[in-house]
């Protein structure tokens, strides 16, 4: 361990929950770094060429020192870092990798959230499913993961919140440990936009109120709150506050991601269905990424306008997490469920079949036995973030625009028990 931050000092025993939150440093371009020995030490940017109109999907700790960051376009990148060395990610490399970081988690505990390809929180509360310190524990995993050739960071709180903003304090190799107890005055200071789940917009609104920092926050009224969180505000305030009890979500309990929407008229073309597919299928395959999976059965849902429905399902012979790549294969099942003539009012689009892990991969065209499209990796994952920044406004897709008609009902996240 490089660098450690303590935030009381002394480590003493731990009281009540443990969570962990650990995140690989600059994951994608330490893998290459570890592949190709040349470039450690190098600026390396992983994404899409400079000229070719592509984006940064990250870059190695050294191009950051060059002000180099995810999501840039690669000609800003090029201008900023002349030197540095280009590669096209390897996605097969990086899920092989992020499988054996989660070994490492799992081998401390069974109670695992995977929120990314390179993150995961993982419950170490003493007596439940381990004994030692979290503090040791969470060392050991940093150990094990460096013998892997990559580093991560790792914070430890008593809640998910915490835990997260802890271990991006102090990137990379970092362990920041925020005994219970000392939440409020570790989150205080901070701008209400370290919080996960308050952006821009929402940082703007808080402002006009007076309020900038988190402790602000944590002493204002929940109901002065409304016009900015809707019925989360009693919850932002506790969690301002370091109050923060969510449960870890494991992914055994989550069978299949779907978006379903019903519409404010009915749909009643192919190209009005394909669109609500299109808008559908984006959604579903951000949330597959997020949280780092791909499944194997797609399923195409509609309703009709005389309220009956019908569902259609086809499993693919790869694991897929690209809606480039699912949303043709729902648009062919629209054939079984559909016909001209018949109204629809709902259409809902899901992925499932996450579990047969050991027939994994070959996604991104390497010998796949369907004939599927290949997919554009580095693209969805920028757009993915330009989404999580400023909204799934933003940024929208040719094929999406053609959906016109208003939406009601929320996304839905299948899940058992
Ligand atoms: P992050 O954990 O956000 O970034 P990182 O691991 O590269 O760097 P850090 O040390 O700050 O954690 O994302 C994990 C991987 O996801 C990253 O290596 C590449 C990919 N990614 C993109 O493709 N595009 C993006 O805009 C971002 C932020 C990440
Ligand atoms: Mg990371």
């Amino acid at each position: 361990m490089e660098s450690s931050r303590d935030i009381l000092g002394a480590q003493r025993e731990w009281q009540g929950r443990a969570v962990l939150l650990m995140d690989l440093d600059a994951f994608f371009a330490s893998v290459e770094q570890l592949d190709h020995p040349q470039w450690r030490g190098k600026p390396v940017i992983v994404g899409g060429q400079a000229g070719k109109r592509g984006v940064v999907s990250t870059c190695s700790y050294e191009a950051r020192a060059f002000g180099v960051r995810s999501a840039m376009p690669s000609s800003t990148a090029a201008r900023l870092c002349p030197q540095a060395v280009w590669v096209e990610p390897h996605f097969k490399r990086y899920r092989e990798l992020s499988a054996a970081v989660m070994g490492i988690l799992y081998d401390e505990s069974p109670l695992l959230e995977q929120v990314s390809i390179d993150e995961a929180f993982l419950d170490v509360t003493p007596g439940r499913f381990v004994r030692e310190s979290p503090v040791a524990i969470a060392a050991r995993i940093q150990q094990r993961v460096s013998q892997l050739g990559i580093t991560c960071s790792i914070g430890v709180a008593s809640g998910k919140s915490v835990a997260k903003i802890a271990s991006d304090l102090d990137k990379p190799r970092g362990l920041t440990v925020v005994y219970p107890g000392s939440e409020q005055a570790f989150l205080a200071p901070m701008e209400v936009r370290a919080m996960p789940g308050i952006g821009k917009q929402s940082a703007l609104k808080l402002q006009a109120l007076g309020i900038r920092t988190l402790g602000d926050l944590a002493a204002a009224q929940p109901a002065q709150l409304k016009g900015v969180f809707g019925v989360n505000a009693a919850a932002f305030v506790h969690r301002a506050a370091g109050i923060d009890e969510r449960p870890l979500v494991t992914e055994s309990e989550v069978k299949s991601i779907s978006n379903e929407r019903t519409f404010t008229r009915d749909l009643t073309s192919r190209a009005e269905i394909e669109a609500a597919i299109d808008y559908l299928g984006c959604m579903v395959g951000r949330r597959l990424r997020k949280q780092g999976l791909a499944g194997h059965t797609v399923t195409l849902k509609l309703r009709y306008s005389d309220l009956s429905s019908r569902t259609a399902q086809h499993s693919i012979g790869s694991q897929v997490d690209d809606e480039s790549v699912f949303i043709p294969v729902a648009k062919q099942l629209l054939g079984q469920v559909w016909r001209p003539g018949d109204s629809v009012r709902l259409v809902g689009i899901g992925i499932g079949g996450f579990h047969e892990k050991d027939q994994q991969m070959e996604l991104f065209g390497d010998g796949s036995a369907e004939e599927l499209p290949a997919g554009n990796p580095a693209l969805v994952s920028a757009a993915d973030k330009v989404r999580d920044r400023f909204g799934d406004g933003k940024l929208v897709f040719g094929r999406q625009l053609k959906l016109t008609v208003e939406t009601t009902a929320n996304p839905n996240r299948d899940a058992s028990s």
